[in-house]
């Protein structure tokens, strides 16, 4: 396969579809030389069919607001690869959802999932419904419209969603009530669920749990500990507080977070009183961080600003698609940041990734370092499946060992003849051979 020739044909058919583009563009260029070695892969066409998705569902939501006004939004599930298990992704709630955003989700999903070690494919959905401002009513009514839609093409072995951005446990367990209702039937069909009716210990947790023991791998493999390092948070949702709550209880200093509406800086790092502060800013329903330095004397708001302008040891962008640029990779790499674990799904620019390898700065992908939170939904499904439910010390345990698989298949395929590991080749070739493996083997579908 030839990257330029391919991302040719892409971009003549989608060219609209910028984060669709750059993401495939990514892993392509990362697993040509490996992918080139196996003919076998050619001869099946696997780079031609892994990039379109398997189908997408596109339907219209339509629902009843406070005022008693109508409003239509549009929902959407992409079922983008099956070859290793079920479709398996979150469903994103924002007004920026689109095509492009839900096909680069979702076949980032592909790749993180099967790192994962665990049977799951890749798939991604959601609707560009706001939740900023709205009540939990119009919560409600607006996640069982979006199921009446949705429920006839999941299933706990076809397609089982999950959360995203603006899809936390309030929401999952909306769309549970009225996927139950229709389907008749209580599975695992979505995880991330309530623990009362068959969620998982720790999946709250699990993704930002996750991103902190990929950190400590990262670290101890070149002689560091994250105790009294400064970490740096972007965003304040559920995967910025789980990172938080656990840098912070292995030692860490978290010294900033932020939000749409700018920076926190706060010098004296986060605690107990302060990462629980975070949830409560976040069930506002607001998308604001500026109130956490009215409440913290030792915290300064900056307004616009983002976290990157601050100086600390370790970066963990925990926001949104590309919220770390070039120029902000340079920033830091002034600041003297060395080592940048991207936690939210493509959370770097390109330019910023090439910055922070070129400088040899410890940096990491989002498939790899966020895959906790998918995995401890695999784990969710057992549980499920098995009828039983594990404990948090079992569950921990479980995604402590996942971490730490993803982590060596990482070094054992990107590290560099010079010693630096390359995580993002590592990650896409660990990802992308075993997918393709399994397509090949289950023939031309
Ligand atoms: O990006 C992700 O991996 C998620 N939003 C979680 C997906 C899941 O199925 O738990």
């Amino acid at each position: 396969m030839n990257t330029n020739e391919i991302m040719s044909r892409l971009q003549a058919k989608y060219g609209n579809e910028k984060e669709y583009l750059q993401a495939v563009r990514e892993v392509l260029e990362t697993v040509e030389d490996v992918y080139n070695r196996h003919p076998e892969f050619e001869a099946a066409k696997i780079v031609e069919r892994i990039v379109e998705p398997d189908r997408i569902f596109t339907f219209k939501v339509t629902w009843v607001d406070d005022n008693g006004d109508i409003q239509v939004n549009t929902g959407y599930r992409v079922q983008f690869n099956a070859a290793i298990g079920p479709y398996k992704g979150g469903l994103r709630f924002h007004p920026s959802v689109n095509l492009s955003i839900l096909k680069f989700l979702g076949f980032e999903q592909i790749f993180k999932n099967a790192l994962t070690t665990l049977p799951m494919g890749g798939g991604k959905g959601g609707s560009d419904f706001n939740p900023k401002g709205k009540s939990d009513a119009e919560i409600m009514r607006f996640c069982q419209a979006f199921m009446l839609e949705l429920w006839r093409n999941i299933g706990p072995d076809t397609d089982v969603p999950a959360g995203d951005i603006g899809v936390g446990g309030r929401e999952i367990g909306y769309l549970f009530g009225m996927y139950k209702k229709l389907a008749r039937e209580h599975t695992g069909v979505l995880t991330g669920k309530g623990l009362t009716y068959g969620g998982s210990l720790v999946r709250p947790e699990a993704t930002g749990y996750g991103a902190v023991y990929f950190v400590q791998h990262m670290l101890h493999l070149q002689g560091k500990d994250i105790k009294d390092k400064k970490v740096s948070i972007s965003g304040f949702g559920n995967v910025a507080w789980g990172a938080a709550k656990k840098a912070t209880q292995l030692g860490a200093h978290v010294i900033a977070i932020s939000g749409p509406d700018g920076a926190i800086y706060d010098p004296e790092g986060m605690n107990d009183e302060k990462i629980a502060y975070m949830l409560e800013l976040r069930a506002s329903n607001n998308d604001v961080v500026a109130p956490f330095a009215e409440k913290f004397p030792s915290a300064t708001f900056y307004p616009g600003k983002k976290a990157w302008s601050i100086k600390c040891d370790i970066a963990m962008p925990c926001a949104f698609q590309n919220e770390l640029t070039g120029a902000d990779a340079e920033e830091l790499i002034k600041n003297g940041t060395w080592c940048c674990a991207e936690v939210s799904n493509m959370g770097c620019t390109p330019e910023a990734i090439a910055a922070f390898q070129k400088a040899k700065i410890m940096f990491a992908p989002g498939k790899a370092v966020n895959a906790g939170g998918v995995a401890t939904s695999g784990l969710e499904m057992t549980q499920n499946a098995m009828h039983i439910s594990w404990s948090a010390e079992e569950v921990d345990k479980k995604l402590h060992e996942i971490m730490a698989n993803i982590h060596h298949a990482c070094v054992e395929h990107g590290t560099q003849p010079d010693g630096y590991i390359n995580y993002v080749k590592g990650a896409n070739v660990a990802g992308f051979m075993k997918v393709a493996t399994a397509m090949l083997e289950q023939g031309i579908i």
